[in-house]
C-alpha cells in the first residue's frame, strides 16, 4: 500500500465505482502507477453502456477505429475491428479482450453495487458500503466514479406502466437471451438514437409495428460496412497521427474526413447543398462538418435543418408520414443519430407512425397504449425512452462529503470544477462528469483523458506528501459560469434535449456537458501544471 501522506489505515487507496471503459482504465492506470485499488460494478461483466444497451440494432455512432483505447499501442495494433461502426457485440467483445488481456477482473467485484460511502474529514478516509455478491465496507483514501453517462434507463411515468399484460423491455436494460419479435404486433416508444437504430430491425421482424413518436429527430445514414484487411492495415500504420489528430478536433473523432474552414452562409445555395450531398454519401456526424457554425449561427443551421428534411420527404412515401417524421429544431441540438434504413422503414405497410406530440400517451393498458383516445392493441412494448443522463447513476448512490452530500450539493442541478472535482466532497474524482466534454466527444478519448489526469493528480498528492483534495468555491462557481458561458454561444440549449435534462421530468435544467474538447485538456493542463490551481490540497 502507498503512503498518500496518510497514516490511516485502508483496504485500497482507491475504490473505482464502475468497470465500463473508464473504470477498466483507470484501474490499469492506478496499478501502473503503484496504487492499490478495488472496482464494484453491478453488471456480472465488463462493458458499461455496452454491457447493458443489446437492444437489436444498437451500434456505436463513433467509428470503430476510433472509438476504442489508445493507450496501449500494441493493443491497437492486434485488435481486429470488422465494421465501420461497430455493434454492441463486437465492443463488448472488445472490452471483454481488454479485461483478460489486462488481467482486470482480478480487482473487479461483480454484481456488487456501490450504496452508499462517507468521508471522514479527520483520517481523510472514505468508508464505503456496497451491496450484492460483495457486501462489505471497505475504506479507501480516494473515491473515483467511472459509472458512465447513460446508465440510468428512463422508464417514464405513463399511467397503468405496469399493467401491461404483454412483454416489456427498455432498450437500455435489454435482455441477454434473443428477442425475436416474428408474428407479433409490437409498439416502440421513443425515436431518440435506440428507437432510430432497432426500429428498422423490429420493423423486418414484427406482424406490425407502432412507433410512438413524441419528436420527431435528425438521422443520417452511417452507410456502414465492413471494413476490408487494407484499410484497417492502413489505420493502422498511421494510428499514431490519427489519434494526434483526433486530439485537435473539438469532438475527439473524424481525423479521416475534411472539415469545412468557413461559415455555411459565406458559399452560394447550390455549393452548400452539394456539400451536404456529398457529406450525406459519406454518412455519420460528417454532415455537419463541412461549415463551422452549423451549431452557433441559427441561420447556417437551419441550411442542413433543411437538407435533411428534403432526403426525409425524398425517402418517405407517404407525404403525411414525411411531415410527422420532419422535425424543425436545431439540427445537432439534440444528439445526431446515425441509422441504417430508419426513413425507409415507414414506407413498410407493417410500419405505423403514431404521433403522439400533441397527445402524449394517454395511458398504458393490459393489452396495450391508448393514445389521443385510440387503442393499440400490442403483444410487446419496447421502451426507447433514454436515460436520466450524466447525474441519475451518481446520484442514485449516497455520496457524502464531511458537511453536504452530493445530492444536495447537487440540488439544483450539477455543479463541478472541471467536471472532474465537486467542491464539499473531497478526494472524489468524476470521470466524464457533467461540466465537462465527455457526451459531446468521443468517449474513449474524453475517459483517456480523465484518466490520466487523475492518475497524475494522485501521483502528484503522493510525492506532495498531500492527503486531501478539494475543489475550491469561487473556483467551482467560476467553471459553471464558464460552462454556461460557452453553451450560451452555441444552439444546444435551445431544444428538449438529455443534455439539458428535459427528457426526465422533474430535472433541473442545466446544459450539462462543456463543448469543445481541446480547450478543455489546455485547461486541465493548466490547472494540473499550477499546483492544482482551484483545488485545495492538504
Ligand atoms: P433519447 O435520445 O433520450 O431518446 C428518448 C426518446 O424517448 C425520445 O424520442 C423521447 O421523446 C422519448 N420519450 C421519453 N419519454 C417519453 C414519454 N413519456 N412519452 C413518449 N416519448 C418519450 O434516448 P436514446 O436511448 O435513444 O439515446 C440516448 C443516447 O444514447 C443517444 O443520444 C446516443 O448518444 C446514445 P422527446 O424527444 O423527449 O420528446
Amino acid at each position: 500500500m502507498s503512503n498518500q501522506g496518510n497514516n490511516a489505515a485502508v483496504d485500497y487507496d482507491v475504490v473505482v465505482i464502475g468497470a465500463g471503459f473508464g473504470g477498466m482504465y483507470m484501474l490499469y492506470k492506478l496499478r501502473e502507477l503503484g496504487f492499490s485499488a478495488r472496482a464494484f460494478e453491478v453488471a456480472d461483466d465488463v462493458g458499461g453502456t455496452w454491457y447493458w444497451n443489446r437492444y437489436p440494432g444498437a451500434r456505436c455512432d463513433v467509428e470503430s477505429v476510433e472509438y476504442s483505447y489508445s493507450f496501449d499501442p500494441q493493443l491497437q495494433q492486434d485488435w481486429v475491428w470488422t465494421e465501420r461502426y461497430a455493434a454492441q457485440p463486437e465492443i463488448l467483445r472488445y472490452a471483454q479482450h481488454v479485461a483478460d488481456r489486462f488481467d482486470l477482473r482480478r480487482d473487479i467485484s461483480f454484481t456488487t453495487r456501490v450504496e452508499e460511502a462517507q468521508f471522514d474529514d479527520a483520517t481523510a478516509t472514505w468508508t464505503v458500503r456496497t451491496g450484492g455478491t460483495d457486501e462489505r465496507t471497505v475504506r479507501s483514501r480516494f473515491l473515483v466514479s467511472a459509472v458512465g453517462c447513460l446508465s440510468s434507463a428512463n422508464w417514464p411515468n405513463i399511467p397503468g406502466r405496469e399493467s401491461f399484460a404483454g412483454d416489456t423491455y427498455h432498450t437500455g436494460q435489454w435482455p441477454h437471451h434473443e428477442v425475436d419479435f416474428t408474428g407479433k404486433v409490437v409498439g416502440v416508444i421513443g425515436t431518440g438514437s435506440s428507437g432510430i437504430q432497432s426500429i428498422p430491425i423490429i420493423a423486418r421482424q414484427a406482424e406490425h409495428l407502432y412507433v410512438f413518436q413524441r419528436t420527431p429527430n435528425y438521422t443520417v445514414p452511417a452507410h456502414n460496412r465492413p471494413l476490408t484487411p487494407d484499410e484497417l492495415a492502413d489505420v493502422k500504420a498511421r494510428y499514431d497521427a490519427i489519434r494526434e489528430k483526433n486530439r485537435t478536433l473539438s469532438g475527439g473523432f473524424g481525423a479521416q474526413y475534411e472539415r469545412g474552414e468557413i461559415g455555411a452562409m459565406e458559399v452560394p445555395d447550390d455549393v452548400r447543398d452539394a456539400e451536404y450531398e456529398k457529406r450525406w454519401q459519406i454518412g455519420g456526424f460528417n454532415l455537419l462538418g463541412g461549415y463551422t457554425d452549423i451549431i452557433l449561427s441559427k441561420e447556417s443551421n437551419e441550411t442542413a435543418a433543411q437538407f435533411v428534411r428534403r432526403k426525409i420527404g425524398e425517402i418517405v412515401h407517404d407525404p403525411a408520414v414525411a411531415a410527422a417524421l420532419t422535425p424543425d429544431h436545431v439540427i445537432g441540438c439534440k444528439r445526431l443519430c446515425i441509422d441504417t434504413g430508419y426513413y425507409e422503414t415507414f414506407n413498410r405497410p407493417n410500419v405505423t407512425l403514431v404521433d403522439i406530440h400533441d397527445t402524449g400517451i394517454d395511458e398504458i393498458t393490459p393489452s396495450g397504449v391508448r393514445a389521443g383516445g385510440t387503442d393499440y392493441a400490442l403483444d410487446a412494448l419496447v421502451f426507447a425512452t433514454g436515460f436520466d443522463a450524466m447525474t441519475g447513476s451518481l446520484l442514485k448512490m449516497d455520496i457524502r462529503g464531511p458537511e453536504v452530500s452530493l445530492r444536495e450539493a447537487w440540488a439544483a442541478g450539477p455543479r463541478t470544477y472541471l467536471g472532474l472535482g465537486v467542491h464539499g466532497i473531497p478526494n472524489f474524482f468524476v470521470i466524464t462528469g457533467p461540466g465537462s466534454p465527455s457526451v459531446l466527444t468521443n468517449m474513449i478519448m474524453s475517459i483517456e483523458q480523465h484518466v490520466e489526469w487523475i492518475g497524475d493528480c494522485l501521483v502528484a498528492m503522493r510525492d506532495g506528501g498531500h492527503a486531501r483534495i478539494e475543489a475550491t468555491e469561487p473556483a467551482q462557481d467560476q467553471w459553471v459560469d464558464y460552462v454556461n458561458m460557452v453553451a450560451s454561444m452555441t444552439l444546444f440549449p435551445t431544444c428538449n434535449s438529455w443534455y439539458l435534462g428535459a427528457n426526465v421530468p422533474g430535472k433541473t435544467r442545466v446544459f450539462m456537458p462543456l463543448p469543445g474538447l481541446p480547450p478543455y485538456r489546455e485547461q486541465c493542463d493548466a490547472v494540473a501544471a499550477n499546483g492544482y490551481e482551484g483545488f485545495a490540497l492538504a
